[in-house]
């Protein structure tokens, strides 16, 4: 099976086209292909595939082999992969995911996709659509949250999949593998949650560290930083336009007046290969 390796920041992705629909258990698939050490080495498998609404359609399975709604990084990489591999001529291309229909725009030098700006459409605040347990109409903005024996002020942003977005003083200062795990999966949240530690450095610029649902520490995560940028606008902290500064790498996020998150940053493809499945 042939694949690529793509980037957006160091949140790097397995890329690889089923348009003929001939694979069957993707969730086993990522779990083998992304192992860093048994496998190639990815945060999550992503897959090209046929859609009756938009050019292509987009599942991503992170690499413990659960299904995310949207990848923010992953979608830049896609739109990379589909043009640099001449699936498409357009520069504009409609993609169907699990959170709607995402619009990624590429920029593109001597034939290479360099960076790509997504409308990453709307975020979700109502508690019920994050989702949280019990949830109702009304946003979680600075709340409490009881875990790892302390209280931290969450604010909550779906953006198609859950984040819980925790502001501190000092993000270097957090112990990210011992609390990012304990709120994943904090039964406040049913489907479990991505988690973003940020510090807010001015107005237009946050500092961001990831707990990603499903995958753990990764270097990037762009609907983390999109997320981010609501729940730091919503806060008081951050204007509608912002760079959001994550250990792989800076992305920029705008929350445009149509109440649309666009994000811009890189992707990079660092090689091809032949994957052969060890286990049969
Ligand atoms: O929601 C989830 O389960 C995430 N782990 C999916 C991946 C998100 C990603 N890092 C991003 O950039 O949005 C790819």
């Amino acid at each position: 099976m042939e694949f690529s390796k793509i980037h957006g920041l160091g949140n790097d992705f397995i890329l690889v086209d089923d348009r003929q629909e001939k694979l069957d258990d993707y969730p086993q698939l990522a779990r083998d292909i992304c192992h860093r050490h048994f496998g190639v080495g990815a945060d999550g498998l992503i897959l090209v595939l046929p859609s009756q609404v938009a050019d292509f359609k987009m599942r991503i399975f992170n690499s413990d082999g659960s299904e995310a709604e949207m990848c923010g990084n992953g979608i830049r990489c896609f739109a990379k992969f589909v043009y640099e591999r001449g699936m498409t001529t357009k520069t504009r291309i409609t993609v169907e995911t699990l959170a709607g229909v995402m619009v990624p725009q590429c920029q593109v030098e001597n034939g290479r996709v360099t960076m790509v700006t997504v409308d990453m459409g709307e975020p979700r605040l109502a508690a019920k659509n994050i989702p949280l347990v019990e949830g109702g109409d009304d946003p979680v903005i600075d709340q409490p949250l009881e875990a790892a024996g302390q209280i931290f002020r969450i604010t909550t942003v779906s953006m198609g999949n859950p984040h819980c977005i925790i502001p501190v003083d000092d993000v270097e200062g957090i112990r990210l593998e011992d609390v990012g795990p304990q709120i994943e999966k904090h039964s406040l949240f049913p489907k479990k949650t991505n988690v973003e530690f940020v510090q807010f450095l001015s107005p237009t610029r946050a500092k961001v560290r990831v707990w990603e649902r499903g995958a753990g520490i990764t270097l990037a995560c762009g609907t983390g930083a999109c997320a981010t940028a609501v729940a730091g606008y919503l806060l008081g902290k951050t204007k509608r336009r912002l760079t959001v500064s994550l250990p792989g790498g800076d992305l920029t996020i705008e929350w445009a007046d149509n109440n649309h998150l666009y994000m811009t940053g890189p992707a990079t493809e660092v090689f091809r290969g032949l994957y052969l499945d060890r286990r049969v």
